[in-house]
């Protein structure tokens, strides 16, 4: 009776204190870091492919810049990786693979259905396909996103997300 209730009683603290975070055992696809609450490396929260794929996949239907007619991206939503870190920042500043960089709110994750797109048409992004991540916005869904600013944020092959107050 006793282990078992100082078991549960450890879960609940688990519970309270954040999520827990595996360290990645394949290559590192994915580094959060700044304002966060749950990490699994000195560098902060490292993610690989299998990790990005457990969580809920959310399917977006929509035209971009960058793709002929109507395409159909998967992956995680923004909001929920955030989640899974405890990230308590404002903004995101998002660096690629090439360097570029952009400056996103938070609010934009919380509004709307972004996510980390991982396949596009039912394959995996490759980096020569501006992968293995690229932050897609509902563009058909919301006109209202169709706009330069917003194609500024929908940064392709994503490496890093550092969370900061603003
Ligand atoms: N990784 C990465 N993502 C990026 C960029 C970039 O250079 N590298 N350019 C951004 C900018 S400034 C815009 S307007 C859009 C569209 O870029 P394009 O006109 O080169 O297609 O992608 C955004 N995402
Ligand atoms: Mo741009």
């Amino acid at each position: 009776m006793r282990s078992a209730f100082s078991c549960g009683l450890m879960l609940c603290l688990l519970a309270g204190s954040g999520h827990a975070l595996d360290a990645p055992a394949g290559p590192v696809i994915l580094t959060l870091s700044g304002s966060i609450g749950v990490t699994n490396a000195e560098q902060g929260a490292l993610f690989d492919r299998t990790m990005l794929e457990a969580m809920p996949q959310h399917t977006t239907r929509t035209h971009t810049p960058w793709h002929d007619g109507q395409v159909v991206f998967t992956g995680p939503l923004v909001r929920d990786v955030l989640e899974s870190v405890e990230a308590k920042g404002q903004m995101l500043r998002v660096t690629a693979l090439n360097d570029y960089s952009a400056s996103i709110p938070v609010e934009d994750f919380i509004e709307y259905d972004v996510i980390l797109a991982m396949t596009l048409n039912g394959a995996p992004l490759r980096v020569r396909d501006q992968g293995p991540l690229f932050i897609i916005y509902p563009f058909d869904d919301h006109p209202e996103l169709q706009n330069e600013k917003m194609m500024t944020r929908s940064v392709w092959q994503v490496a890093h997300i550092d969370v900061r107050s603003e």
